[in-house]
């Protein structure tokens, strides 16, 4: 084996990286580049991202390895979070800035959507779960409007096949990010007529799907002129970020399951096929898709959107930094109020700290007051519902978990570690935090044949990235404190 450097973006909801990896007999190393911020801009009352920005960014990460750090990568991938999608004209353009997912067009666009195909229908013919914001309730929202943009566009792609098509000029819709639109048959990448019928769209504007690990093209000749790079080819990998977070889970063989842990928390298992039952409809669990013909069997819980939006909030008055809301979480009492994390409210509330205080008022609790409060209030039930998911899973499978990996950004957070641990009575490993970028760089290395499996894959993970254990301790009267959860889910 060779030394390989692969060049990975990594596009978050609210930040942006390009990070080098560089391979060398079976060990992998990495090297942040580039880092910026990525946040929804409003205009006119609407949610958008600024995809050119973003672009302009990921040239800027490219320049700079080849500039600074001396490295002509041997390609380069992206991913990014799922769902959103900009929309190209018959001449190439993309129409518009695209649509950021958590824009309130798509506030009662999924019961409306019933109305033409009912619910259960829908899942059974995607196996994906329902949550407002899916590709297939956005299209149909879009689709209403008198004069929508759907009318001139002619290929539909997804944000990292956006930007894959602004680097190599190709167009093509990569599998993992299609999973996520509601609008694949389960397991399978290829669309499903009747939903892509029943949210109004024209087929025509859906295009050839690849498999993570294929090759989209090699970057345009004017990006290689502005950024002094070579002519490499751009990898699709699993582009969406949580397919590539999870295939780089260091895990070995047994029940484990996984928690990706970032803006959202995504926590589920890796299955061989779709599991879709009535079962997991009523539990709203998701069937996305994953590298080498897995499946992604999860589910989507607000995560740490609910304090960073609380941050966000206290950072207007004083900027604080995380270890100090950690300080002042440990400061306060357990179980005083819990939230259901997933309630509607919290989706984009505009102000978390007073939604949060506005829930535990309804439902009769004590309204914390102060950032610790609201803090505790949050974790707490975080793990509570990481629990309640965790039973789930065990339910529909028949298996007990054994271990859950904890990985992505929120793994850096030992106290969340330890509190998830503890209140699941499980042993975490945490690890590792780059989670997203490394599944991104090991699908490019897998392309470009310096891998050849996922559990290859996993092996040099876990070599070169040592996750930590955290084992459950009794300490708290979880019970009582899931008794009382439950009754608010
Ligand atoms: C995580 C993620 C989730 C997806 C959500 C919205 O970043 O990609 O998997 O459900 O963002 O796209």
């Amino acid at each position: 084996m060779s030394k390989k450097h692969f060049l990975a973006f990594d596009l978050g909801a609210s930040s942006g990286r390009a990070i080098l990896g560089t391979l060398e007999k079976g060990n992998l190393e990495l090297q942040e580049i580039h880092r910026f911020k990525n946040q929804m801009i409003r205009i006119h009352g609407s949610y958008y991202w600024n995809i050119y920005s973003l672009f302009d960014e990921l040239k800027t990460g490219l320049k700079k390895c080849v500039n600074e750090y001396k490295i002509q990568p041997d390609s380069i991938g992206i991913d990014t979070w799922g769902v959103d999608y900009s929309l190209v004209s018959a001449s190439g353009q993309l129409v518009g800035l695209p649509f950021a997912y958590r824009d309130h067009r798509t506030d009662h666009a999924m019961e409306e959507f019933f109305g033409v195909m009912p619910k259960e229908e829908t899942y059974l013919l995607s196996g994906i779960q329902f949550m407002q914001f899916n590709t297939l309730f956005q299209l149909f929202a879009s689709n209403k409007e008198s004069h929508s943009r759907l009318n001139i566009a002619k290929s539909l792609l997804f944000t990292p096949d956006t930007l894959n098509y602004l680097f190599t000029g190709v167009k093509k819709n990569e599998y993992t990010i299609a999973s996520t639109s509601q609008m694949l048959k389960p397991g399978k990448a290829e669309w499903e007529e009747k939903l892509v019928k029943a949210c109004g769209i024209s087929k025509e504007l859906l295009g050839t799907i690849v498999q993570p690990g294929e090759v989209i093209g090699t970057i345009l000749a004017e990006i290689q002129e502005d950024t002094g790079s070579a002519e490499i080819p751009c990898i699709a990998v699993a582009s969406h970020d949580t397919a590539s977070a999870i295939a780089s889970v260091p895990a070995e063989d047994g029940n484990w399951a996984y928690l990706s842990s970032g803006t959202w928390s995504l926590l589920g298992i890796e299955s061989p096929t779709p599991l879709v039952s009535e079962e997991t409809l009523r539990m709203n669990f998701t069937n996305e898709g994953g590298v080498d013909g897995t499946t992604r069997f999860l589910k989507n819980i607000m995560g740490m959107w609910l304090i960073q939006e609380c941050k966000r909030i206290w950072d207007e008055e004083k900027e604080m930094d995380w270890q100090e809301i950690v300080d002042l979480t440990c400061e306060a009492e357990h179980f005083k109020c819990l939230i259901n994390p997933d309630d509607p409210v919290f989706l984009n509330p505009g102000n978390m700290p007073k939604a949060i205080q506005e829930f535990c008022a309804r439902t009769g609790q004590v309204v914390p007051q102060t950032k610790g409060e609201v803090a505790r209030c949050i974790y707490d039930s975080l793990v509570l519902k990481y629990k309640y998911t965790i039973h789930q899973v065990e339910s529909v499978t028949g298996n007990k978990i054994e271990k859950l990996h904890i990985i992505g950004g929120g793994a850096r957070n030992e106290m969340l570690n330890q509190l998830t641990a503890d209140a699941t009575g499980i042993p975490v490993w945490a690890g590792p935090t780059e989670a997203t970028a490394i599944g991104n760089l090991m699908i490019q290395a897998k392309a470009l044949g310096e891998v050849s499996s996922l559990s290859e894959i996993r092996t040099i993970v876990k070599r070169s990235f040592e996750p930590q254990e955290y084992v459950p301790a009794a300490n708290l009267d979880w019970e009582a404190a899931y008794e009382k959860f439950l009754k608010l889910t």
